[in-house]
């Protein structure tokens, strides 16, 4: 972003795209972590408007089962659809979108909003997984661990035609940056498609300021600007333990912060949003917590 836009900070309090329940408890304990005030005080104007209405009737599963239908597609379709016509307004209007999951399967909408509003789209994904898996190779079945793929045009139709348009995003604009749980059809989709893919490999190897700065060379070659999708299940699970499906070996604390802050200093982000965070996994709201202060960081909040 450049100077200070004026804020929609979006609700999506959906859990039907992952196999546990209560990440759909993740907006409001992000914002009970004082999110908005900490945005005031850098400066930015906020507008909250009324969540996007999110079914949740779910039972937990449990178990991963292989499905031929991706687990209630219908309730993700239906989400995603409403979160693509409010991302649209949003942008309509002139104001930057702050989109608080809610499960990682809102990131589809999301997407579908914004590749209406602009040519063209950059993407970097913090997560430990790439959400890559198709209905044929997902292990679970769970929409929010494909919803990278349905972005790039790959899998369901009903997910990957959300806004009646495929793809959003290009496999040479998405770079992915904290993986360390690939499932086999994720790293041959990775390979095939040409995503960039940085692992905690890489990340130990080159120091997460060398891959920030290419991710955000990789995201913006050619694009109009970058979108942050932020699964905080990309940090270390001692500092993010209130997620679903935590792996440990994460990015650090300071890491994070870092990859924002220069993401910030980059001047390229277009929107963001922040998934996965689940406060009936954990005590006193540590990582809703957590997730505010990186937000924070990613809009400008400076140690000095
Ligand atoms: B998240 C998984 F099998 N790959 O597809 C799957 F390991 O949004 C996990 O990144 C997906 O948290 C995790 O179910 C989705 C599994
Ligand atoms: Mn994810
Ligand atoms: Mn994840
Ligand atoms: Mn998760």
């Amino acid at each position: 972003m450049r100077g200070k836009p004026e804020l929609s900070i979006l609700r999506v309090p959906f859990d039907l795209g992952a196999g546990r329940k209560g990440v759909r408890r993740g907006p409001d304990a992000i914002l009970q972590a004082g999110l908005e005030r900490k945005l005031r005080q850098l400066g930015y104007s906020c507008e909250l408007p009324d969540p996007v209405p999110a079914p949740s009737t779910a039972k937990e599963s449990g178990v991963f089962v292989p499905q031929a239908e991706p687990r209630h597609l219908n309730e993700a379709v239906k989400v995603n659809e409403a979160l693509a016509v409010q991302i649209k307004d949003v942008l309509e209007r002139g104001r930057f979108p702050l989109v608080l999951g809610g499960d990682h399967s809102i990131a589809i909408g999301t997407l579908a909003g914004l590749a209406q509003h602009y040519r063209s789209i950059g993407v970097i994904w913090f997560d430990a997984h790439a959400d890559l898996n198709t209905p044929d190779t997902s292990p679970s079945g769970n929409i929010h661990g494909m919803s990278l793929a349905a972005s790039l045009g790959i899998g369901h139709h009903r997910l990957t035609r959300i806004g009646g348009f495929l793809p959003k995003i290009r496999p040479q604009h998405t770079v992915i940056i904290g993986a360390r749980q690939l499932d086999p059809g994720e790293k041959e989709l990775i390979r095939a498609e040409g995503v960039t893919c940085f692992t905690m490999h890489e990340i130990d190897l080159m120091g997460i300021a060398r891959v920030t700065e290419e991710a955000v060379r990789i995201a913006t070659a050619g694009t109009d600007g970058l979108h942050v999708s932020f699964d905080i299940d990309s940090l270390d699970p001692l500092e993010a333990p209130g997620t679903g499906t935590p792996v440990k070996g994460g990015i650090s604390y300071r890491e994070a912060h870092l990859a924002l802050e220069l993401l910030y200093e980059a001047g390229s982000v277009l929107s963001a949003e922040m998934v996965e965070v689940n406060p009936a996994l954990e005590r006193d709201n540590q990582t809703a917590r957590l997730a505010a202060e990186l937000i924070s960081s990613l809009l400008g909040q400076r140690i000095l």
